[in-house]
C-alpha cells in the first residue's frame, strides 16, 4: 500500500493548504452498518472469505497503486461515515472524482449511505457544474483535491447551500473491518441511485434517474450475457459521467468480483503498451468507436515487429466491446485484420443502460453493422410511422421502443417529460430508428431528430448548443447541425449570420465557448453566411445547413 500512502499524503497537503475540512459533525457520526445492495455482493465475498487468497483480491488498479475489494469496502464505510449518520434516502450527493480507484470508493459509499450519486465530470465548466448541481438537487458534494479549483467558485455562489467534503479527508479517516460495521442497512432497490444527465432535443439537459433496482437489472443482464467472472480483468477508459463508463464497464466489473485496471484518459498509447508490454492478463477492453479508430491509427505507426506483438496481446483478449455510436464497418473489419477479434458491438443509453448485444460467447455470431439481440430480461420492438409494430417483418425500419426492469425511473422533477417519452402501454421511446433481420439481429439506423449529434460517443443537443451560441452578441442567428466524421462519427458544425461590421472565426468562436460548454461540445467548423436557410415558415432546414459544410 505504499502507493496509496503516498497519494494520501500528497493530496493531504494540498487540502490542508486550502483549509479543506469535514465538517465536525460528520467526524463525530456513530457507527452504522454498510448497506445491504446487490453491488457490494462480490467484494463481501471476497472481503470474509477464510482464504487469504480470496481476502486479497484486487478490485482496482489505478496510477496510486493497487487496491483489495475488502479495502473498497473499507474506504466506501469512511464515505459513509463523512456523509453523516442520517439515511439519505435517495437523496443527490454530487462527486467530481478523477478516474480513479477513489472514485468507486466514493460512488460505493454515496449509495452505502442510501444517496443517489451525480457524478460530475472534470470536463464540464463551472456553468455546467452549477447547473447539474442545482438541477439534482445535491446539497453534498464529496470532490478530490486536485478538481476543488473547478467547484469552488460554483459553492461559493451558491452560497453555502451545499457542503463540501474532500475526498482525501474522507480517504485519510480510520480503516474499518467488517466487525465494526454491524447489520447492513436496508436500502431500497426502488430509491434512486444514479443520475445522468442527458441532452435532448429541447431544454437544457436532463437528469436521469436511475435507482438500485434499474441498475441491478442492466449488470445482472449483461453479467449473464457476457459472461463475467471474477477472474475478468478490465481495462477501463472511459469517462465516468455517463452509462458506457459507470454502468456497463466499473458497476459490471464491480458486480462480477472482477479487477478494473483504471487509466486516468484514454490514450492510444498508453493502451497499447500496457496491453503489448504489460501482463498479458487484460481479458476485456470498452470503448468507443472512436477510441478503436485511434488505436488503429497508432497501430498504423507501429514497426511489424511491434504490429505483430500488438495482435497477438490483443488477441488474447476474451471481448472487445464498441458502442455508444455506430461502429463503422471500416473499423470492425480493420480490428479483426489487425488484432483478430471480432469486435462486439453493442446498443444501449442513458435512460436504458444497454439493450441489445451481439454474442458474447460465440465470435463467430457476431454479424458486421448488427447490434444484436435483447439481453435477457429486456424486451425490444420496433414500431412504424403508422404505429405498426414491425418488429417480425425482416428489414422494415421502425422507433426502437424498450421496455423491461432496465428502463430509467425518471427525468428529475419533469413527469411531463418522462411521461412524453413512453407509450401508453408503457414502452420507453428511445428516438433511434432500427431494423431487425431474419435472423433476429437489430440494425441501427440512425436518430429520428437531426438535432442530435454522437461524438466521439457523447450525444449533443443542436438546440442546446445554438442557444449558448446566440448568447454571443454579434451572433444574429445560428444553426448547428452534426457533419459526418470518419474519426468522431459527426462532428458539431455551426452556421451563423454576424451582426454587420463583426467577424467571427472558429478559434473565437471556441474560445467563447470554453467556459460555457464541455470543450466536445464547441463547433469544429464554423461557416459565417447572409442568411440561413429556412422553409416557407421560417423553419430552419437542417439539410440545408448541412451542405453548406460540403462546399
Ligand atoms: C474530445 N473532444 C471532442 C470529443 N472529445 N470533440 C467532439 N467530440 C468528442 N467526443 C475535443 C477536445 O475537448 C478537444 O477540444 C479536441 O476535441 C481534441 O481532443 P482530443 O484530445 O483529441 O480528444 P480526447 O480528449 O482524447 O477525447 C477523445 C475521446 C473522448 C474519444 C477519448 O471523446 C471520449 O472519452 N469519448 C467517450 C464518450 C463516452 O463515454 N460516451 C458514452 C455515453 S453513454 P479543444 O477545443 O480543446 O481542441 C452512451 C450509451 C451507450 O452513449 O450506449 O454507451
Ligand atoms: P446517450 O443518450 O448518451 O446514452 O446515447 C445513447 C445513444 O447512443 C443511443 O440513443 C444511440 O443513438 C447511440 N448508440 C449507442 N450505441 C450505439 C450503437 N452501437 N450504434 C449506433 N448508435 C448507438
Amino acid at each position: 500500500m505504499l502507493g496509496r500512502a503516498l497519494f494520501r499524503s500528497q493530496y493531504a497537503l494540498a487540502a490542508k493548504s486550502r483549509g479543506q475540512q469535514l465538517s465536525s459533525a460528520s467526524h463525530k457520526t456513530a457507527r452504522r452498518s454498510l448497506a445491504n445492495l446487490a453491488m457490494f455482493a462480490a467484494a463481501k465475498k471476497f472481503s470474509l472469505s477464510a482464504a487469504p487468497s480470496e481476502r486479497a483480491k484486487v478490485a482496482i488498479v489505478d496510477d496510486s497503486g493497487s487496491y483489495t475489494y475488502a479495502q473498497l469496502l473499507s474506504d466506501a464505510y469512511k464515505v459513509r461515515t463523512a456523509l453523516g449518520s442520517k439515511d439519505h434516502k435517495g437523496a443527490s450527493i454530487a462527486m467530481l472524482m478523477p478516474n480513479s480507484y477513489e472514485y468507486a470508493a466514493v460512488q460505493w459509499g454515496i449509495w452505502a449511505a442510501g444517496g443517489a450519486v451525480v457524478p460530475l465530470s472534470p470536463m464540464h465548466p463551472e456553468r455546467e457544474l452549477e447547473y447539474f448541481i442545482t438541477n439534482a438537487e445535491a446539497r453534498q458534494i464529496i470532490c478530490h483535491p486536485s478538481l476543488l479549483k473547478n467547484i469552488q467558485p460554483v459553492l461559493d455562489r451558491l452560497g453555502g447551500s451545499v457542503e463540501l467534503l474532500s475526498s482525501d479527508v474522507i480517504m485519510a479517516l480510520a480503516d474499518t473491518t467488517p466487525s465494526d460495521r454491524g447489520a447492513d442497512a436496508e436500502i431500497s432497490a426502488d430509491q434512486s441511485a444514479l443520475f445522468i444527465y442527458t441532452s435532448g432535443t429541447t431544454g437544457k439537459p436532463k437528469g436521469v434517474v436511475h435507482t438500485h433496482a434499474t441498475i441491478g437489472a442492466q449488470v445482472g443482464a449483461l453479467y449473464d450475457a457476457w459472461g463475467w467472472t471474477s477472474s475478468d480483468r478490465l481495462l477501463h477508459v472511459l469517462p465516468l459521467h455517463h452509462v458506457h463508463g459507470i454502468v456497463v464497464a466499473l458497476c459490471s466489473a464491480l458486480w462480477a468480483g472482477a479487477t478494473t485496471e483504471m487509466m486516468p484518459k484514454f490514450d492510444k498509447s498508453r493502451v497499447w503498451s500496457r496491453v503489448i508490454d504489460g501482463p498479458q492478463d487484460i481479458s476485456i477492453l470498452m470503448g468507443v468507436p472512436t477510441m478503436y479508430a485511434r488505436l488503429l491509427s497508432a497501430l498504423e505507426d507501429m514497426s511489424p515487429a511491434r504490429q505483430s506483438a500488438a495482435r497477438d496481446s490483443m488477441g488474447k483478449l476474451r471481448l472487445t466491446i464498441s458502442g455508444s455510436a455506430a461502429l463503422p464497418a471500416s473499423v470492425f473489419k480493420k480490428w479483426q485484420q489487425a488484432t483478430g477479434q471480432a469486435m462486439l458491438e453493442r446498443y444501449g443509453m442513458s435512460e436504458i443502460g444497454m439493450a441489445l448485444s451481439n454474442d458474447a460467447l460465440n465470435p463467430a455470431a457476431r454479424k458486421m453493422g448488427a447490434v444484436g439481440k435483447p439481453l435477457p430480461g429486456v424486451e425490444v420492438r420496433l414500431v412504424d410511422g403508422e404505429g405498426v409494430n414491425v418488429t417480425d417483418t425482416p428489414g422494415a425500419s421502425g422507433m426502437i421502443q424498450v421496455k423491461g426492469p432496465n428502463v430509467f425511473h425518471e427525468y428529475y422533477n419533469l413527469p411531463e417529460k418522462t411521461a412524453k417519452e413512453f407509450t401508453t402501454d408503457g414502452w420507453f421511446i428511445t428516438g433511434d430508428i432500427g431494423t431487425r433481420d431474419a435472423d433476429g439481429l437489430y440494425y441501427i439506423m440512425g436518430r429520428e431528430s437531426v438535432d442530435i449529434i454522437k461524438s466521439g460517443g457523447f450525444k449533443l443537443s443542436a438546440l442546446e448548443i445554438e442557444r449558448e451560441l446566440l448568447e454571443l452578441p454579434i451572433i444574429t442567428d445560428v444553426a448547428v447541425v452534426g457533419i459526418p466524421s470518419e474519426e468522431w462519427g459527426e462532428i458539431v458544425a455551426a452556421a451563423v449570420t454576424l451582426r454587420p461590421g463583426t467577424s467571427l472565426d472558429i478559434a473565437g468562436l471556441k474560445e467563447w465557448c470554453h467556459n460555457r460548454m464541455a470543450n466536445y461540445k464547441s463547433p469544429k467548423l464554423l461557416r459565417v453566411v447572409d442568411a440561413l436557410p429556412r422553409n416557407l415558415m421560417g423553419k430552419l432546414d437542417k439539410k440545408a445547413v448541412k451542405s453548406l459544410f460540403s462546399k
